[in-house]
């Protein structure tokens, strides 16, 4: 999706798998075939070795303590603000808001800054598409302030209804909040031509980037969008740590989501005034291991090279993508030409969760439902699909493994 016209290194894959020693083991007695990626993806041993470390000789409380270890530990946090900055090419580190995820980081936008903007008849867009964190948050607040949502549609293929879109935006639109890359299509939205048209109209962006993070090169000041979210456990770093960029005068408007330890400046039981941002935003004991093991994972990530594993996914995805087609019955759910991660898919004969079932017995892993993402299945008329998700440490033998197992699934049915 990034694709720049650079040259690419070469990188050796190979090697690289060897990193992440959960995919070198037995499942159900067969070698596991990961292809559960956009859920959670792996993680390699340089980022276990990093949070084990902190557990083992740096763990103390951050920002608050005066001694020597809890320096350490604040310092290795901090430094993960300014790796993310860095990563995503924000203008400053102040302008990452440490979550517990995306979800997190979407209901704090909803909650901060759509609670204290948003009036009755103001209008929300989000598309068919988005994941239930980018449609529940805005909701709830949607009933609270008297806001509405529209909705963009998506085309048969898989992809945004541009036309719809423009249509849709309009002097009440005060907030445009869509999914970059679809966990349950794989397809990829043209982020920036929606947050400039949006902007155009005066409404605010945000773009859930859960599943584009991990995959490709992704530019806030190239985007421009306002706000950005996403996941360290799907970058190959650990759960319950994520991120919200929001853009510093933005931030610095908008008020406090949660309130408790460290995000204040002076407390009294008369008055309370507020840190700035991004402590602000930030309350109580973070998830400290987690944070410093994200910035091993961009370490990680960084050290292959963003455009090096997004050209392996590609590749991937594209082998992964014209292998299913021969299979007779298969039915894309999300066909688009921007694909990049994911294939779903559906068979008339088979349940997804027959299928999962059964691929999960031959070792292979794939996630099967709704991800979700319901109302993008209803549009499709599906209760569920199978979705096979790549990362870079994947190989076309895994690939040709899943076909195998879907062949064999199809001889029950048939
Ligand atoms: N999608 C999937 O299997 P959290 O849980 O907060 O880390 O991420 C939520 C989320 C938000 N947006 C998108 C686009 C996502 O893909 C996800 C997580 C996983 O597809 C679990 S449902």
């Amino acid at each position: 999706m990034s694709q720049t016209a650079t040259k690419i290194p070469a990188v050796d894959f190979e090697k690289i798998r060897k990193d992440f020693p959960v995919l070198h083991q037995d499942v159900n007695g067969h070698p596991l075939v990961y292809l559960d990626n956009a859920a959670s993806s792996q993680m390699p041993v340089q980022v276990a070795e990093r949070i084990d470390h902190y557990h083992r000789y740096e763990h103390s409380n951050v920002h608050r303590g005066i001694h020597t270890l809890s320096q350490k530990a604040t310092d290795a946090y901090e430094l993960t603000r300014k790796k993310v900055a860095q990563f995503i090419n924000a203008i400053s580190h102040d302008e990452i808001v440490f979550t517990s995820g995306t979800t997190d980081s979407i209901n704090l936008v909803a909650n901060s800054y759509g609670l204290t903007n948003f009036r009755e008849g103001d209008e929300i867009i989000l598309s068919e598409m988005e994941h239930h964190a980018n449609i529940v948050p805005w909701q709830m607040i949607a009933e609270k302030t008297g806001a509405v949502i529209k909705v963009i549609p998506v085309t048969d293929l898989g992809d945004l209804d541009m036309e719809a879109y423009k249509k849709l935006l309009g002097s009440r639109t005060k907030m445009v909040a869509v999914i970059h890359l679809s966990n349950a299509l794989g397809t990829v939205n043209p982020v920036k031509e929606i947050t400039d048209l949006a902007h155009d109209h005066g409404a605010v962006v945000l773009i859930d980037g859960a599943q584009s993070v991990p995959h490709a090169k992704v530019d806030m000041q190239e985007i421009g969008c306002d706000f950005f979210t996403f996941s360290a456990h799907k970058m190959c770093g650990p759960t319950g740590f994520g991120i919200l960029y929001g853009k510093k005068a933005l931030l610095d408007s908008m008020p406090p989501y949660r309130g408790g330890g460290d995000m204040i400046d002076k407390v009294s039981f008369e008055e309370t005034t507020y840190n700035v941002p991004p402590f602000r935003f930030e309350a109580g004991t973070p998830p400290i291991a987690a944070g410093i093991g994200l910035s091993a994972a961009i370490d990680y990530m960084s050290g292959i090279g963003i455009d090096a594993i997004a050209d392996r996914e590609d590749k991937l995805v594209t082998y992964a993508a014209d292998r299913l087609r021969e299979v007779e019955g298969l039915r894309f759910i999300g066909d688009s030409e921007t694909r990049a991660s994911v294939c779903a898919f559906v068979f008339d004969e088979i349940h997804a969760s027959d299928m999962g079932t059964i691929l999960d017995k031959r070792g292979i892993a794939v996630r099967t439902g709704h991800h979700c993402a319901q109302p993008i299945l209803r549009r499709f008329n599906v209760p569920a699909t199978t979705r096979a998700s790549v990362s870079f440490y994947n190989t076309e033998e895994d690939i040709d493994r899943l076909i195998d197992g879907i062949y064999y699934a199809k001889s029950f049915f048939e």
